[in-house]
């Protein structure tokens, strides 16, 4: 590994602001050329449906359904998938699945409402949303964990119809993924993938039902479909490359570190890990770690790019200075590696999962844990959110006036409505004063 080098930094420094966001930057190939083909593609399918659907999967994946029908597979064919595996693999994916099933659980949104003196009752309302797709990789990126994280708190929020879809590369699918839909509950799943599929689900065809939000992970072409077709369907967040930020006390094994950072770096050449620690001589251990390391991974290739291009080791003065690069970079997960992570995490605020303590390796939560693995990359845990159940429900406003309370209400509306001169809201207002009252 004479070859490899990853970033100092020494956030002690003046420029280190500078320094830290340049490591920081990520310019996600955005092409005007792929956009181009996206609309094309989506703009065939609204118009064509289910035909458009079949020319695409045959040209892209080499897969030729005999009728748009049979894209569809039956349901046996995932209980199929589910009676296949080992046994200690199904019960692994039962254990996530029940895990997060129970942590899911736990975010459902109630309704609620109160009621004021005048009997007026106001509240809101909860509803699921009836019909969502599931857009799952095919290839390479193809987790049955992300099925487990998209679909189970999805089922949990009541949606009645969920919608998968996986493109099908030469008619093969991966068995693991059909299992995994299975125990999440996944109610039909349709082989096509790409963005054809996004614009299947987004404007239904005769085959495809047409959903209400599209959720899912997908290469360029399908986050460029999933963005061009926002507005018509909701979708999910459009994820970037994995991050992981570890904040170490220079008292955890540098072993175990290095291997949290590979866990991340590994994912794709674009992946960031980052070690944040207290001393320079624990980032010297760790970082002998990760050169004695890196030849026994798999995975050595992209993880030794990721952790080159955008892989950084950086010294703080303390625990305090640590919390605040944290909060800067906003990490999709962040492991407080040190022996008090309770004290930490209040000065935490910026982070879409946060793994507490020496013992909670991220790698724990991306399958089993409970907490969903789908959460806000590139520095986005800034302003957004794990995906949860709430994302599958919608709230409605919920107004109930008793004739008291419509005269009271009426008499402020009025006044506004007049002042707005929209008289005619104003005297559909002013109907409901009991004259009497006045
Ligand atoms: N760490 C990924 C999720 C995942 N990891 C799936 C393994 N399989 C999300 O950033
Ligand atoms: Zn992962």
């Amino acid at each position: 590994m004479a070859d490899f080098s990853i970033t100092r930094l020494d956030a002690r420094q003046p420029d280190f602001d500078r320094q830290l966001d340049a490591v920081l930057a990520f310019d996600p190939a955005s092409d005007a050329d792929i956009h181009e083909q996206v609309a094309e593609i989506i703009a065939q399918v609204r118009r064509d449906g289910d035909a458009a659907l079949l020319e695409y999967t045959r040209r892209f994946d080499r897969h030729d359904p005999v009728s748009a029908a049979a894209l569809e597979l039956p349901q046996a064919a995932l209980e199929a998938a589910w009676n296949g595996l080992a046994p200690a693999v199904a019960a692994a994916l039962e254990t996530a699945a029940q895990r997060i099933r129970a942590y899911a659980e736990h975010q459902k949104m109630a309704p609620w409402s109160y009621t004021e003196a005048d009997g007026t009752r106001l509240g809101q309302q909860v509803t699921p949303l009836d019909r969502v797709g599931l857009y799952v990789p095919g290839g390479k990126a193809a987790y049955p964990s992300s099925v487990l994280m998209n679909a189970i708190p999805a089922k949990v929020a009541g949606v009645p119809e969920l919608v998968m879809v996986v493109p099908t590369p030469g008619g093969e699918t991966n068995p693991l993924v059909l299992a995994a839909a299975h125990i999440a509950g996944v109610d039909r799943v349709f082989r096509v993938g790409g963005a054809q599929a996004v614009a299947a689900l987004a404007y239904g065809t005769t085959t495809l039902p047409r959903v209400d939000k599209i959720v899912g992970p997908g290469n360029i072409y399908v986050a460029t479909a999933k963005k061009l077709v926002f507005g018509q369907v909701g979708i999910d967040m459009i994820a970037g490359p994995s991050e992981i930020l570890v904040i170490s006390d220079g008292g955890t094994d540098p072993d175990w570190l290095a291997m949290d950072l590979f866990s991340q770096a590994e994912h794709d050449e674009d992946a960031q890990a980052i070690l944040i620690a207290t001393d320079a001589a624990y980032l010297d251990a760790v970082e002998a770690s990760i050169r004695g390391l890196l030849p026994t991974l798999e995975r050595a290739g992209v993880v030794k790019t990721s952790l080159s291009n955008r892989g950084a080791l950086i010294l703080v003065e303390d625990l305090d200075q640590a919390a605040a690069v944290a909060n800067h970079i906003a990490p999709e997960h962040l492991e407080l590696s040190v022996a008090d992570p309770d004290a930490l995490l209040g000065k935490i605020r910026n982070a879409g999962a946060i793994f507490m303590g020496r013992h909670t390796a991220e790698a724990l939560g991306d399958y089993c844990a409970g907490p969903n693995h789908v959460l806000p990359t590139s520095g986005t845990a800034r302003f957004s959110s794990p995906l949860g159940v709430y994302d599958f429900q919608k709230r409605s406003s919920v107004i109930f006036c008793s004739p008291q309370g419509s005269d009271t209400l009426a008499r402020t509306a009025s006044v506004l409505a007049r002042g707005e001169g929209l008289t005619a809201h104003a005297r559909s207002a002013e109907y409901r004063i009991v004259e009497s009252a006045s």
